[in-house]
């Protein structure tokens, strides 16, 4: 009996094994293919894209509607919806716009059975809206945190529940989860953020496993995790080595990635190499790294918003704002 399980052992180490290199040829290949051959068609598909009013959510809608995509983009802020619609169908794009407010499950539910309806099946999903208050721990309010699990993770099970069915019916499908680099690393000002965000990776990675498990091959899932973006989430905040990250080269990234059915999409790339840094560095060493090199919680600290900010544009003019990405 042991030898009979040995030799199993040693027979699935040799197919992943031989796996295994085709895999890594197939890595090394793809890497020397320039972009625009490996890319997929998604002509005629349908990607909803919650936030897309504003930020990344817009700068993404327009790239996927100019590669033929029907675009459906939910938002709280119906003007910039308007602008968004108007600027693809300019250009001869197919786009369609709802107010959703994500927070609320029952206005999911409803909203995505009416673009059931109107538009037909969802095919690409992409959770982007994002929401942060920003203070340190003692000083958010309880309804802050709770709106901020509503809208970073939670949305993402009501937004599954409601096009996943149907994908799994035609195993064919995509699911794009943005999370944020603050989702593998703590920091400050972010106790409420953060932990969405690492939800999010969680969510994200387990759903995969599912649909991987269960033969659901169709169905691709990218997961991206960008640094600070210059979008005015996070207004003010000039980190000291990495810059914040220009919003188009993180919608073209973002859209690169999910033609090319990447898995993860981590930006800048060099997070790949620091990150895991904080699993093999003594603790303290990371520490010291964190505070006195990157000086990432000393950024972090000169976030201003609400109040403190001079008012306009952003999440709190009005109290249902939902801004789009990371
Ligand atoms: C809504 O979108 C428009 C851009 O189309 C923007 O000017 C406006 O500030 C946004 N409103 C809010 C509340 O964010
Ligand atoms: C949506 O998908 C379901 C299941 O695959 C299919 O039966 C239905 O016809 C599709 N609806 C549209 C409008 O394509
Ligand atoms: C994703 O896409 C690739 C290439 O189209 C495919 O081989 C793979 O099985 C798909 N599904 C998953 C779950 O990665
Ligand atoms: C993708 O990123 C997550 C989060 O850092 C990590 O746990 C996972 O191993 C990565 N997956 C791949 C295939 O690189
Ligand atoms: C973040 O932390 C700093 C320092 O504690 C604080 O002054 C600031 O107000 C916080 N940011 C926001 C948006 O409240
Ligand atoms: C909450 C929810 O709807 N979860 C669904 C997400 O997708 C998985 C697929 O693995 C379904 O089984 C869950 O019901």
């Amino acid at each position: 009996m042991e030898l009979k399980k040995a030799i199993y052992v040693i027979f699935d180490v040799f197919v992943f094994a031989c796996t295994s290199m085709v895999y890594i040829i197939e890595a090394f290949l793809l890497l020397i293919v320039p972009r625009r051959y490996k890319c997929k068609s998604i002509q005629g598909e349908v990607a909803l894209i919650t936030g897309g009013a504003g930020g990344i959510g817009k700068l993404i809608a327009i790239k996927l509607a100019a590669l033929g995509a029907h675009v459906v983009i939910w938002d709280i802020n119906e003007s910039g919806i308007q602008d968004v619609i108007d600027e693809i169908r300019s250009m001869k794009g197919k786009c369609s716009g709802y107010v959703c407010d994500i927070s609320d499950k029952n206005e999911v539910y409803r909203v995505a059975k009416t673009v059931q309806i109107e538009i037909g099946n969802v095919t690409i999903v992409i959770n982007n809206a994002g929401y942060i208050y920003g203070k340190t721990f003692m000083d958010i309010p309880d309804v802050e945190i709770e709106k901020t699990f509503k809208v970073n993770i939670l949305s993402h099970y009501w937004i599954n529940k409601s096009f996943l069915k149907e994908m799994m019916k035609d195993n064919h499908g995509h699911i794009v989860t943005i999370a944020s680099i603050a989702g593998m690393l703590g920091t400050y000002n972010c106790t409420d953020y953060s932990a969405t965000k690492f939800a999010a990776i969680g969510y994200h990675e387990s759903l995969f496993t599912e649909l991987n498990v269960h033969g659901y091959h169709g169905i691709n899932m990218t997961l991206v995790c960008p640094y600070v973006i210059n979008t005015g989430m996070f207004p003010n905040v000039t980190p000291r080595l990495i810059p914040a990250l220009e919003p188009e080269y993180v919608a073209e990234e973002i859209v690169f990635g999910i033609l090319t059915n990447k898995i993860n999409v981590t930006l800048p790339g060099s997070a790949n190499y620091m990150l895991p840094l904080k699993n093999i560095l003594p603790a303290k060493l990371w520490w010291a790294f964190i505070h006195d090199v990157v000086k990432s919680p000393q950024a972090m600290m000169m976030l201003k918003k609400h109040d403190e900010s001079d008012g306009k544009k952003f999440l709190f003019d009005d109290k249902r704002k939902i801004v789009s990405s990371n």
